[in-house]
């Protein structure tokens, strides 16, 4: 039985000497660009933010941690993973390099469903120590609260096994994890031909008997014309609606279907990939208030060259998240940093762009925005201390895992 990683102590106290990142908090007395500031943390949760020269004196005599003139943003919110999986991929990544396209990958046999061959055939305990070594790496950088998706498991008994592993997985490390149910990621071998027979399954069968045990935090669908039809994601938006559980959506990432209108006509919380996303869905995301999920993981890992619409987002003030995307077969990444630099890179989001996006816009994409993404009093304590003094340097590094110091749920998980 793998070992919860015990907290080195809790995070109560005064932090002191930090300096904060821009956009990223709302303090209780102003703080100017550079003054030393302080976060009180009781019982778990912030109680107030501010210039460390004004604490309030009630707070004074509690313990003081050391923030070391480092720069403190949120806990990191990694808001799209398919986490947990049996095996891996790496020999696709070979045949790619030879030139297989995904979808030839996929019509091969590969893809999604030697993943679900692999899933199906691991315990929940094999599935538990090979995820959790995944889960460290991202939460060495910072991570506070992260998304993990079903998908690899196609059938009642194995989508639920996956679901209880993220669950478990949360329990384990103390970190908040909201799982999502993607039944309809792909069809399952037994399916083959037969994907309307599939879907009544997924609508009729397992959606309903997973959220009956409380496994189902969001649903998710992978619309797509080598996955499911926008006929096929409203039959199952329908059965999630009816359920009372939320959505969102693996949009336009290959084709334009008009997914992410779908999508926010059912008031989806998120459209992800959205390579291909429309200006009417640009809008209509605008209009639900729908967040946009940028996975540049995905989009490097399969040299696309489709840019998502960052001007139209931008300029229609859609909330733009930007996630790992981690998968064995399309992004078997590791780190969401990496993930900032790349947004920046590749798509040309600014800074304080990609930074909103791995921290504030990230917790709304899973329903989180009142609870995760931001520094401010009334919050359970979430946030990191880098070795850095500017905002830019956590997009601006890449390749490395920094020494940071992560408060997470109101305990000091990592020195
Ligand atoms: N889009 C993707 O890129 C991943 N899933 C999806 O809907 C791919 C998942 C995999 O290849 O295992
Ligand atoms: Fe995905």
């Amino acid at each position: 039985m793998t070992q919860a990683a015990t907290p080195s102590s809790c995070a109560d106290g005064r932090w002191l000497d930090l300096h904060l990142a821009p956009e990223l908090f709302i303090a209780d007395i102003p703080v100017a660009d550079g003054q030393p500031a302080c976060v009180v943390v009781q019982q778990g949760r912030i109680v107030w933010v501010g210039p460390q020269d004004q604490v309030p004196a009630a707070y004074a005599g509690l313990p003081a941690h050391d923030g070391g003139a480092r720069l403190a943003t949120p806990g990191l919110v990694d808001c799209h993973t398919h986490l947990v999986y049996g095996g891996e991929r790496a020999n696709e990544f070979a045949m790619r390099l030879a030139g297989a396209t995904y979808e030839e990958v996929a019509s091969a046999g590969g893809g999604i469903v030697s993943s679900v061959r692999a899933t199906r055939a691991a315990s929940e305990e094999e599935l538990i120590a090979q995820a959790l070594p995944r889960l460290d790496q991202l939460l060495a950088e910072g991570v506070t609260a992260i998304e993990i998706k079903s998908g690899y498991g196609l059938s009642l008994e194995h989508e639920r096994k996956q679901l209880r592993v993220a669950r478990r997985l949360g329990k384990l490390r103390g970190v908040t994890v909201r799982t999502t149910f993607l039944g309809a990621h792909a069809l399952p071998p037994e399916y083959a031909g037969r994907s309307q027979d599939y879907i009544d399954l997924v609508c009729r069968d397992i959606m309903p008997a997973l959220a009956a045990e409380g496994l189902i935090d969001a649903v998710d669908v992978f619309c797509e014309r080598i996955a499911f039809s926008l006929a096929e994601t409203e039959q199952v938006f329908q059965a999630a609606r009816a359920l009372g559980l939320p959505v969102k959506l693996h949009a336009e990432q290959l084709s334009n279907m008009e997914g992410a209108a779908l999508a926010a006509r059912h008031g989806a919380l998120s459209c992800d990939h959205i390579e291909h996303l429309s200006e009417n869905g640009i809008a209509a995301m605008r209009d639900a208030g729908t967040v946009a999920v940028l996975l540049p993981g995905a989009f490097y890992t399969l040299r696309d060259t489709k840019l998502p619409p960052i001007d139209g987002l931008r300029a229609a003030q859609v909330p733009m998240a930007v996630s790992t995307d981690h998968n064995p077969g399309t992004s078997p990444a590791l780190s969401l940093l990496l993930m900032a630099n790349m947004a920046c890179t590749l798509f040309r989001l600014t800074v304080p762009e990609a930074l909103a996006g791995i921290t504030r816009h990230a917790a709304r994409a899973l329903g989180l925005q009142d609870e995760q993404g931001l520094i401010a009093a009334g919050r359970p304590a979430n946030f990191v201390l880098w070795p850095a003094r500017h905002a830019a340097e956590l997009a601006y590094w890449f390749g490395h895992k920094p020494e940071c110091t992560v408060v997470r749920q109101g305990v000091i998980a990592k020195a």
